[in-house]
């Protein structure tokens, strides 16, 4: 049976809550992120509604210089906990339409649809689910359905606000090929200027690309590169992939609620996962933190990343991340930290020898 992957990812997610939760705020340029206090303030956007993106201002962007780019907007604070929650209602909803809902970040996750059997029936489920999220929660998302979730999650990103994707086996190609080499996810900036820099513009031109230069230039991220360019999904990958985890976990000597305290330990299990995940050579793709509270209830959260990666700094931000849920006034007795999905150099091999 063909596989076939939905990835949904909500329209301007933070802002459209807002607007959500107050309709008066409907077609105005909306800013979310750090008080830009009069132009003067410090700290960055986190989202922006639709109409404020067609002043220029875009997520990561200094507050102040969006505050320049539109004055006029309505800059409001992050509300994470209003977020999570509408999040928890749109993945209740996402999930009765397939198996193995996984989700990938706050407004963003994967399904497998693949039982519904055709390209076309996916598609009358995925606007049946679109459906459902409007009428039931008033926002709008972007689906893309392709064979494997690296072209799902393209394609979701090709028809922004409100679009509809469809990406046959057939297509893929056709799709991929002409985008530019940044669309692959994990793909970033610096990574994307060098690749230019060497004439490799777009994603065809990359699948064109001799695996061995790739993987001179970028190691093992080379490789999954060259994959998922194909529309390749890099996790899929059996041979080399580690059942097991690295994980760390520390009881309080007193139960605390204090934010400094929990954040600092939060940082400290990401550091000691890290040197054994760098002393054992391994790149991992999960990231899951366990919460025990003062009554002994233990909770876990996970976030799964789109490549395989070392990074601490990514650790360190994802914990953070994942923990902010349970800040919430709560006494906690234990915290942990895990990764998983790992990966080791021998993946790479097995990938090689498909490819040569
Ligand atoms: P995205 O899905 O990347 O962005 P979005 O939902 O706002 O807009 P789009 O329609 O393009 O999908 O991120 C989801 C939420 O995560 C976003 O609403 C705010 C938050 N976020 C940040 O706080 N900082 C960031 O740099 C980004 C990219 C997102
Ligand atoms: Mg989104």
């Amino acid at each position: 049976m063909n596989r076939i992957i939905l990835h949904i990812d909500m329209d301007s997610f933070f802002a459209s809550v807002e607007v959500k939760n107050n309709p008066s705020l409907r077609g105005l340029p909306v800013i979310i992120g750090a008080d830009p206090k009069g132009g003067s303030g410090r700290g960055v956007v986190s989202t922006a509604s639709y109409e404020a993106r067609k002043c220029g201002v875009h997520s990561g962007m200094p507050i102040s210089r969006a505050y320049r780019l539109c004055p006029e907007a309505v800059f409001l604070p992050v509300n994470f906990p209003l977020y999570i929650q509408t999040s928890g209602h749109i993945m209740q909803i996402v999930e009765r339409y397939g198996e193995h809902l996984e989700q990938v970040s706050i407004d963003e996750a994967y399904l497998d649809v693949s039982q519904i059997g055709s390209f076309t029936a996916a598609s009358s489920l995925a606007l049946r689910m679109k459906e459902e999220i409007r009428t039931n929660e008033s926002l709008t998302c972007s689906i893309g359905i392709g064979p494997s979730r690296v072209v799902a999650k393209i394609a979701s990103d090709f028809q922004k606000p409100d679009g509809l994707t469809v990406i046959t086996p057939e297509e893929v190609m056709a799709f991929l090929g002409p985008l530019p080499v940044g669309k692959i996810p994990g793909i970033g900036r610096k990574t994307e200027k060098e690749l230019v820099e060497r004439g490799i513009t777009t994603v065809g031109q990359l699948v064109q690309t001799d695996i061995q230069e790739l993987r001179s230039l970028f190691g093992m991220w080379g490789v999954y590169m060259h994959a998922l360019a194909q529309g390749e999904d890099v996790g899929s990958v059996r041979t080399g992939i580690e059942t097991r985890s690295i994980s760390r976990e520390t009881t309080f000597e007193v139960d605390t609620d204090r934010m400094s305290v929990l954040e600092e330990t939060m940082d400290s299990l990401s550091r000691d996962v890290h040197q054994s995940l760098v002393e054992e050579q391994y790149l991992f793709r999960t990231i899951t933190i366990k919460v025990r509270d003062t009554r002994f209830a233990t909770h876990t959260r996970s976030r799964t990343l789109d490549r395989p990666t070392e990074d601490l700094h990514l650790i360190r931000t994802v914990s953070r991340e994942l923990l902010l849920e349970f800040l919430d006034g709560r006494k906690i007795r234990l915290l942990g930290l895990r990764l998983s999905h790992l990966y080791k150099d021998h993946t790479v091999q097995a990938t090689i020898q498909e490819y040569l």
